[in-house]
């Protein structure tokens, strides 16, 4: 299986780590959308939202307790969104599972 975040999270492709443990790994979006913009990825290969199942969701349980964490050390005080796209309607490029921080400014209202 060919897959671009498996590959960054082997360090095969390089990526600006945020942090790291044995369920996630967080970089940089390599093409920002807000001042923040912070990837959060399972350490095993999950396509999207629809494939989270009872035996895997631990891993997706490990991303949410981080994002608080992520937060604070992004300075996000003020506020974040946390996004995941699921599917091609949704636009979903990487068929990664993926988690988006977007923080930083005043986010507009809208979301779709
Ligand atoms: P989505 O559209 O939800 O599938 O988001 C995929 C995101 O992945 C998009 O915001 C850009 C980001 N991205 C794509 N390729 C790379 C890469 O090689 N490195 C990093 N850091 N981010 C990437």
């Amino acid at each position: 299986m060919n897959c671009l975040f498996c590959e960054i999270i082997k360090g095969n492709i390089p990526s600006s780590k945020v942090y790291e443990d044995e369920y996630v790994y967080a970089f940089r979006d390599i093409n920002p959308q807000a001042p923040v913009h912070i990837l959060l990825v399972p350490k095993v290969h999950i396509s999207s939202v629809d494939e989270i199942n009872a035996e895997n969701s631990v891993y997706v349980a490990k991303i949410f307790e981080k994002i608080p964490e992520i937060a604070k050390s992004e300075n996000l005080g003020g506020g974040y969104r946390v996004i995941t796209n699921c599917g091609a309607d949704a636009c979903q490029s990487v068929k990664h599972l993926h988690f988006h921080i977007l923080g930083g400014t005043q986010l507009i209202e809208k979301m779709g």
